[in-house]
């Protein structure tokens, strides 16, 4: 049977998790999660769970960890054979403490980026309110100004991501991270990276990525819960 590997990619909003996810999803095969995609798919879907998550998201604030674990267990239950990247869960120290009781991890990224670069990303952020979709009029613009490439349906700029806001935003983002990297570090599989382009630190990541992979024992999953 193939080795079995689990990892999750942590850091504050514009970091790069889903860029990066992307590129270790595709290099190294893994199945990826993303919380927020997950919660896009609630919004867009009108599920009860998707009325409920909405006003966190389009405020920026973070899903009260009861709702995010509902959301997120049952689909890593369902994975017991499979290796798989998490972004953006967990983000808490109760919702890192409820993915354990399910599967262990073997490795956490976790990226630290300068102030100054994420609000230069965010403040460049518009998103399409009713389905979550974001976009960066820099790095990935939608194809018509102004307008979400699936509805044509126009763009809004958070409040959140307005500089002033991003300050408040990204502290509780740090003060929230803080017992979780600290729990990873403690089990001796954090790993952060530093800087301010994407492209610079993927190779880091990526090398990372390529030693643990074929050193890292198999036996990380426990059974479902009941
Ligand atoms: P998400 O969806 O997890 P955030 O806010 O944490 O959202 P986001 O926006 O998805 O973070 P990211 O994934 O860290 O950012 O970064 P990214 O999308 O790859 O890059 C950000 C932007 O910068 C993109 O436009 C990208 O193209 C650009 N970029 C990347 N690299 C570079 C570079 O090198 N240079 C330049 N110029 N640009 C670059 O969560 C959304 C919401 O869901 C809830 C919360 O409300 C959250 O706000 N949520 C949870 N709540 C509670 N618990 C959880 N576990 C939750 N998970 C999600
Ligand atoms: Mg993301």
């Amino acid at each position: 049977m193939a080795k079995l590997f689990r990892a999750a990619i942590m850091g504050p909003p514009g970091s790069g998790k889903g860029t990066i996810s992307k590129r270790i999803a595709q290099s190294f095969g893994l199945q990826y999660l993303s919380s927020g995609h997950f919660l896009r798919e609630a919004i867009a879907a009108n599920t009860e769970a998707g009325l409920t998550v909405k006003n966190y998201v389009q405020r920026g604030l973070l899903v009260p960890d009861h709702v995010m674990t509902r959301l997120m267990l049952p689909r890593l239950e369902q994975l017991t054979n499979m290796s798989f990247l998490l972004d953006g869960f967990p983000r808490t120290l109760s919702q890192a403490r409820a993915l354990n009781t399910v599967c262990d991890l073997d490795l956490v990224i976790s990226l630290n980026i300068p102030f100054e670069t994420l609000k230069d990303r965010l403040s460049d952020r518009w998103v399409h309110p009713a389905s979550g979709r974001v976009y960066n009029m820099g790095f990935n613009p939608p194809r018509v100004t102004g307008r979400d490439d699936v509805t044509g349906e126009p763009l809004i700029q958070h409040d959140d991501d307005k500089p002033e806001a991003l300050v408040a935003r990204l502290r509780h983002y740090k003060d929230v991270a803080k017992p979780v990297i600290d729990l990873y570090k403690s089990h001796g599989i954090l790993h952060s990276f530093s800087g301010t382009e994407t492209d610079r630190i993927w190779p880091y990541i990526n090398s990372l990525l390529n030693t643990k992979m074929h050193t890292h024992s198999p036996d990380a999953c426990h059974s479902p819960m009941p």
